[in-house]
């Protein structure tokens, strides 16, 4: 009977102690492939301009309960021009309206200066400078 409850309380340590290993793994793991993030309202970015190191993606959330179409290019006047420069992503993120609905884009591996926009509103649009 003695022998039983100890080696009951032996398997117990040792299963916690396997489950301690795999919580420390699984933090490190989703600490990988990090970026800033970037807020939307309802109209705009929250910043039109933001600096990342080499590598890093950018999350976009949007703060309000909006729409938003989100992919590489500028606005030029009243129109959208979704070209995309060399050495970036493809952008191509939607965004349904959801307040706090997040999305990532792929990691930007190459430095420059890159453009996003929001296909829907006029003026909206990020300016991304990799380093
Ligand atoms: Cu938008």
């Amino acid at each position: 009977m003695y022998k039983k409850v100890v080696t009951g309380l032996v398997l117990l340590g040792l299963l916690t102690l396997v489950l301690a290993a795999c919580g420390i793994r699984d933090t490190a793991a989703g600490a990988t492939n990090t970026g800033p993030t970037v807020k939307m309202s309802s109209t705009a970015f929250e910043v039109t301009q933001i600096t990342i190191k080499k590598g890093q993606a950018l999350t976009l959330v949007d703060d309000v309960a909006v729409p938003h179409v989100i992919k590489n290019g500028t606005w030029k006047g009243s129109s959208p021009d979704v070209t995309k420069e060399a050495g970036a992503p493809t952008v191509d993120l939607n965004f349904n309206g959801v307040q706090g609905e997040s999305a990532t884009t792929p990691p930007f591996t190459t430095a420059g200066t890159y453009h996003l926009l929001c296909t829907i509103h006029p003026n909206m649009q990020l300016t991304v400078i990799v380093q």
